[in-house]
């Protein structure tokens, strides 16, 4: 696993570099957005039940079909299943927030994950979307938390999205 500062001094250690002016900056920037980062995840934390609950309602509302018969999360067991997945995207999406790298996203979530569903019949679309409803939710809460500018909150979001869907969004 790795987060913005082992990633940097990986980079700098492999060439044996001193870091540098670059470094500096990106590590200056790593720091400052800490309270916000920490804030987002603290939103995240405190509300992760209610945030897969909402977000798994409004799903099943714009996407009915899927806890109809025939639909992936239908029957109580797949329909748990479906929730537990939404709550492992949330909780490897507060690692990333705090860490500042997506790369625990690659490890524990995202390897092996577009075959697993495929083999399952478990539908991508309906999942980024389930996805994307949970990223508004938590920036609203991080908003309402005092964070000014949540646009970073997207980033691990996204990126499970693009890297389940191969879509830019
Ligand atoms: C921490 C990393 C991690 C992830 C991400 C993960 C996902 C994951 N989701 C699964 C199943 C599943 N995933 C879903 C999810 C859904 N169905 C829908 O229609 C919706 C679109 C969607 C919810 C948003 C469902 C219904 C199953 C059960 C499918 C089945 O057994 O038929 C399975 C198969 C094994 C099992 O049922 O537990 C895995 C491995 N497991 C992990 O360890």
């Amino acid at each position: 696993m790795r987060d913005a500062v082992t990633k940097l001094i990986r980079s700098y250690d492999v060439s044996g570099r001193y870091l540098d002016r670059n470094a500096m900056d990106s590590l200056k920037e790593y720091f400052q957005s800490g309270t916000a980062r920490i804030a987002a995840t603290t939103a995240i934390s405190g509300n992760a039940a209610s945030i897969v609950r909402q977000a798994g309602l409004a799903l099943f509302e714009q996407v009915p079909e899927l806890i109809r018969p025939g639909g992936n999360a239908y029957t109580t067991r797949r329909y748990s299943a479906c929730l537990r997945d939404m709550d492992y995207y949330l909780r490897y999406a507060s690692y990333a927030l705090v860490a500042g790298d997506m790369n625990v996203l690659d490890e524990r979530v995202l390897q092996g994950l577009r075959e697993t569903y495929n083999s399952l019949g478990v539908p991508i679309g309906p999942t980024v979307v389930g996805i994307q409803i949970m990223k508004d939710i938590v920036k609203q809460i991080a908003s309402d938390a005092g964070v000014e500018d949540t646009t970073f909150i997207d980033e691990p979001f996204d990126y499970m999205t693009r890297q389940l869907s191969e879509v830019s969004v």
